[in-house]
């Protein structure tokens, strides 16, 4: 069912978009089991467009023993009983498009749950096996095979490989996977992992989905010699961002421009796509590939004037030639809180600098991260919202026994992980989970703060200098010809209402690159 309202803007959208990110785990708990669910998205649509969001991200809802948060994918045609339901998803998808709100879902392509049917058959079906190549598995190195196959390193830290059991207890074959082993990296060279993923992208775009948030989208492809890693040049690196990953990414542009004619406007693909140089990033955004990507460059350098401002004129400059918006990323579910991140001494984020214990001045980060959001809402492009930046919500200081991020254990507990970004929301001031699961009496599957309920929803809406306020009211667009700086028009004040023409037509941005 796609949306029957949307799409009719012009210049598209998407070029200019505000797109709010859900981590569905920890937005609303519906049915008060400490966890969030799609029920509980759907429930606070209303929050989410007054925010005057055009479109959400939902984080990975699909069966999955969440291992990694989701991105270790089951079955990608159904939803995990701890979120709902497809008919749960489908409701969620028309209810937002109601209210001028697209969906965007998330696609893991680069792996699979190690629960996937496809890897239980891999094992099971033993070395030689068409089966095994789905994946990677292979013959591990010296006298007994008792070495990895190369010296490829996990992202959350270890080797990339982890060695097979054979039916007879024997040890086995090993399998590469990029993140944990519980996430077996598939073979993009095998046919059936190709057509599986174009089959699943009709398959959301079907249920109404206007895009694809790709999931580490330049990892898919591998050097099929699998090398150590060596000083490779561009474009021929065993595993990140080969040449032939563009020929994927022009399949699935044919798939999602199939479907353009309809009135919900193209199809997005929006890739993960994490790279140093910006020109191989932009050549990703070439028109037959992908539509955007998440432009990490300025989340990662520091609360610094040349800094900012050198990132945003390379991001601008580098989109310019293959005639793609820029997007403007202050954080996601993977990265430390601005608020925190900026009220440290090393304000800029990666993940090896991120520890226990880092002195933060939340005051000073708060003020920066306010600067900051006016900052890349001021600029021509789509902006990425993670949920609870709105509230200025800190990174969580979690007790390390309430951590399930699998980079924290895999680091050995050395770094902290990831789910001090992942906390549930506060919506209320008070109650045993400040509202995240309504009334029910339990707690979070993550502890919140006491902290995070001076920032709860119910307090800050009301309050003309909070967090909230700032966000609600940041510049909004218009079909007029609204200048920008100083004649900027704001939602919240009686001239938007004369400028501001529909709920969810690119609230915010004015010009488009
Ligand atoms: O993250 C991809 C990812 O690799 C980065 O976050 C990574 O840590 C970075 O490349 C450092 O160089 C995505 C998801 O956003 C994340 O939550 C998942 O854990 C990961 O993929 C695996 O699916």
């Amino acid at each position: 069912m796609p949306p029957t309202t949307l799409g009719r803007e012009h210049p598209p959208w998407w070029r200019s978009a505000v797109i709010y990110e859900i981590y569905v785990r920890s937005f609303g708990d519906s049915n008060g089991d400490g966890v969030g669910d799609l029920a509980g998205v759907r429930s606070h649509l209303d929050y989410l467009a007054e925010l005057g969001v055009d479109a959400i991200w939902l984080t990975p809802f699909y069966p999955s023993p969440l291992a990694d948060g989701g991105y270790d994918v089951v079955d990608y045609r159904a939803v995990d009983p701890v979120f709902g339901d497809l008919g749960e998803a489908e409701r969620l998808i028309t209810e937002a498009a109601a209210r001028g709100i697209r969906t965007i879902v998330d696609v893991v392509p680069n792996h699979v749950s190690a629960q996937h049917p496809w890897f239980r058959e891999a094992l099971v079906a033993g070395p030689g096996s068409s089966a095994r190549q789905k994946f990677w598995f292979r013959e591990g190195k010296g006298d007994h095979n008792e070495l990895t196959p190369n010296d490829w390193t996990s992202e959350f830290g270890g080797s990339a490989w982890t060695r097979t059991t054979d039916t007879d207890g024997a040890p086995g074959e090993w399998y590469l996977h990029l993140f944990t082993p519980d996430q077996p990296d598939l073979n993009w060279n095998h046919p059936e992992v190709v057509a599986e993923h174009l089959a699943v992208l009709r398959f959301w775009f079907d249920r109404g989905a206007v895009g694809v948030r790709i999931d580490s989208a330049a990892l898919l492809v591998k050097d099929p010699r699998l090398p150590d890693v060596a000083a490779s040049p561009p474009g021929e690196r065993p595993f990140v961002d080969r040449n032939e990953l563009h020929e994927v990414y022009r399949s699935w542009r044919t798939v999602a421009d199939s479907y353009a004619p309809t009135a919900g406007g193209p199809r997005l693909l929006i890739g993960e796509v994490w790279l140093e140089d910006p020109k191989r990033f932009a050549a990703y955004l070439r028109p037959d590939e992908l539509h955007t990507a998440f432009n990490f460059d300025l989340m990662i350098r520091p609360f610094d004037a040349k800094e900012l401002r050198e990132s945003i004129q390379t991001t601008l400059a580098v989109h310019e030639p293959v005639g793609a918006p820029a997007t403007w990323v202050l954080s996601n579910h993977d990265v430390t809180r601005p608020v925190t991140r900026y009220g440290r001494r090393e304000s800029n984020f990666s993940f090896p600098a991120k520890r226990f214990d880092t002195p933060t001045d939340l005051a000073l980060g708060t003020a920066r991260a306010r600067a900051a959001a006016l900052l890349v809402a001021a600029l021509p492009g789509a902006l990425y919202v993670f949920q609870g930046d709105e509230l200025g919500l800190p990174e969580a200081e979690l007790p390390r026994d309430a951590i399930v991020d699998p980079m924290h254990a895999r680091s050995g507990g050395v770094d902290p992980g990831r789910d001090g970004c992942r906390v549930p929301m506060p919506w209320a001031a008070a109650g045993p989970s400040l509202g995240f699961s309504g009334a029910a009496d339990i707690a979070p599957w993550l502890p919140q703060p006491q902290a995070f309920a001076a920032l709860a929803v119910e307090l800050q809406a009301g309050e003309p200098s909070s967090m909230l306020t700032l966000y609600r009211r940041a510049p909004c667009s218009c079909d007029a010809p609204c200048l920008r700086w100083p004649t900027i028009h704001w939602s919240g004040s009686s001239s938007a209402k004369a400028c501001s023409p529909s709920p969810g037509a690119g609230r915010h941005r004015v010009r488009t690159p």
